[in-house]
């Protein structure tokens, strides 16, 4: 079944199919891998405890009803009274900093059926990168502008650190409140972003995208999208009545190479000591580590020492003693 998603250049927006699922596959590591490779995705269906997704769609609301942008829902449920009430969105928190700050995420995946859906998937634990966005994204104000936000990979901002991109709807996300649509297909691992004459990248054109690749589906509490970083997606704008709640998390298996999280003791332009809950870990840095702030700016000499401070949180990539990324966690 294809969305015709209403654009204001309709002729140049694309079909958009539906999306595989790939429940049928859970059990079957070498499916699912073969599986990961082909589509670049796996999406299962009404596969979490929906009141462990209840409970941490609890935070945004919290949030919005604080905020005064939604009209407090008291008891009823929350995952389609989530209307935008139109006061002003002038101090809103677009990256939701309050829940930054509360981390959510930490409750949720401990949840036993959220752990347990996870532990079945890689037949392993899962390693959860606390690199998280939080979205309670309004209704698009001027809808004159394009729907979709920024076509991009994330394999390129991301070296060195092989995890899964994992998205999740906290109510449904329906073709008008929009969501991610993807490219199905497209799991090469080349930077697909066109360079500007500053050497910055710029977001994938559409044309660069076969039009027929384009995947959505309506999108419901319970469901799970996992991502290839090297499939091209991008945020659709939201052209209902409600927010769109949803958060996207970084995990891997135990038995893939984690990076090491934990808090700076001491970083210089040559090396960088790190505590996490193992112990202690002294790794190297050199001119080829890749050492960047929170806007993805790789830093080097001094600029190191000066960003990063004792107590910093930090997410380091390496090859044995070797930093390859040092990275923030936002
Ligand atoms: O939710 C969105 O709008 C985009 C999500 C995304 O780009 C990601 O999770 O990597
Ligand atoms: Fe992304």
């Amino acid at each position: 079944m294809a969305t015709q998603l209403d654009a204001p250049s309709a002729d140049k927006f694309p079909e958009v199919g539906e999306l595989k699922t790939h429940n049928h596959l859970l059990g079957d590591l070498e499916a699912l891998d073969a599986a990961w490779e082909r589509d670049g995705y796996w999406f299962f269906r009404d596969v979490f405890d929906k009141d462990a997704v209840a409970r941490l769609r609890k935070s945004w609301v919290d949030v919005l009803e604080r905020e005064g942008v939604i009209d407090p829902v008291g008891d009823a449920p929350t995952d389609r009274s989530i209307r935008y009430n139109g006061a002003s969105l002038e101090s809103f928190p677009f990256r939701m900093e309050p829940l930054v700050a509360l981390k959510p995420w930490r409750t949720f995946v401990e949840e036993k059926p959220i752990h347990d859906f996870f532990t079945r998937l890689f037949d392993d634990e899962p390693f959860w990168v606390p690199v998280v966005e939080y979205r309670a994204t309004p209704p698009q104000e001027d809808r004159n502008r394009p729907r979709i936000d920024g076509i991009h990979q994330d394999g390129p901002y991301s070296p060195g650190i092989p995890f899964r991109i994992c998205w999740i709807p906290l109510a449904e996300i329906d073709a008008e409140t929009g969501g991610v649509m993807l490219a199905e297909g497209m799991t090469e691992k080349i930077n697909r972003h066109p360079r500007d004459a500053g050497g910055t990248n710029a977001f994938i054109r559409l044309e660069d995208v076969p039009a027929d690749r384009w995947r959505r589906t309506t999108y419901q509490a319970g469901d799970v999208l996992l991502m290839n970083l090297w499939t091209p997606h991008t945020g659709l704008a939201n052209r209902s009545d409600r927010f769109r709640l949803s958060m996207d998390h970084r995990v891997m298996a135990r038995r893939d190479k984690c990076p090491i999280v934990g808090h700076v003791e001491e970083i210089s332009e040559q090396h960088v000591v790190v505590r996490d809950a193992g112990g202690r870990h002294v790794l190297s840095i050199d001119p080829d580590t890749y050492v960047r702030n929170d806007q993805g700016k790789k830093l080097s000499g001094p600029g190191i020492a000066e960003w990063y401070r004792p107590g910093s949180e930090v997410i380091i990539a390496h090859d044995g003693d070797r930093a390859s990324v040092v990275r923030p966690p936002h």
